[in-house]
């Protein structure tokens, strides 16, 4: 008997492999009709996200590994080399916050560190066609929103990055247990190319939904869409 983690792993991939087919067949298309292939395109891959998020529960957990089966070296990924990621200050690096946020007080990296940490190791997944392993700690997402008095009725929370890249996700994604705030990976602080001070780990989302080098966060109900998702990756991004 199929589980439904296994069903809803198989029809996620199978959406979003669908649209990545879609997306290449359409370039032809695109000549003639290029209005027409851009509003499918954009209502198919908005249709996936709608079944994506029924599919998805709060209470399913992603798989966790022993610190054995973690990849050595770890792998980078971004949209420029490694040797261009962002060098943020520590010091002087604050978490600004934005929208629908009853305390919008900003946190420095020690305020947060004094938060209850939890580390976790989980698999990641680039649509590129890689995964590894690799532990990653900080603080829940779901705690920190509930501290700082977000809209928790709200829909999404967004990211803005150091390099200009930006994210979002849906809120049941992020008051899943396992989403965090990340500060640590592989037991020490985040380094500039894997996203310090602070990025997203998100485990039960693919790699480009896991925003690093996070300089804010928002709460809205304004559709905030993502760097990927504008040139047509699915929004919701499930793993
Ligand atoms: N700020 C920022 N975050 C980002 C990206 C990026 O280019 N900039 N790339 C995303 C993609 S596509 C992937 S696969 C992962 C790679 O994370 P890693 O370098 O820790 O493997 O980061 C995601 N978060
Ligand atoms: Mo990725």
């Amino acid at each position: 008997m199929t589980s439904s983690l296994d069903r809803r792993a198989i029809l996620g991939r199978g959406l979003i492999l669908g649209a990545a087919t879609m997306l290449s067949g359409c370039n032809y298309d695109h000549l003639n009709h290029p209005d027409l292939a851009d509003r499918f395109l954009t209502g198919m891959s908005r249709w996936n996200d709608r079944v994506q998020a029924n599919l998805f529960s709060q209470t399913r957990l992603a798989p966790t590994y022993p610190a054995s089966a973690i990849t050595r070296p770890p792998r980078f990924n971004a949209f420029y080399d490694i040797d261009q990621a962002p060098q943020v200050d520590p010091a002087t690096w604050r978490l600004e916050l934005t929208g629908r946020i009853g305390d919008k007080r900003p946190w420095t990296l020690g305020q947060l560190r004094a938060l209850p940490q939890e580390s976790q190791i989980t698999r990641f997944i680039c649509v590129e066609g890689w995964r590894v392993i690799g532990e990653w700690g900080g603080v829940p997402l779901g705690q920190f929103l509930r501290r700082i008095n977000a809209d928790i009725k709200a829909r999404y929370v967004s990211f803005q990055c150091a390099d200009g890249y930006y994210e979002s996700i849906d809120m049941p994604s992020a008051l899943h247990p396992q989403t965090i705030l990340a500060l640590d990976f592989l037991g020490a602080p985040l380094t500039a190319p894997f996203g310090a001070p602070m990025r997203l780990r998100i485990p039960t989302k693919l790699g480009y939904k896991n925003p690093k080098s996070i300089v804010a966060m928002g709460v809205t109900n304004v559709f905030p869409s993502g760097y990927w998702v504008r040139q047509g990756y699915n929004w919701f991004g499930g793993s």
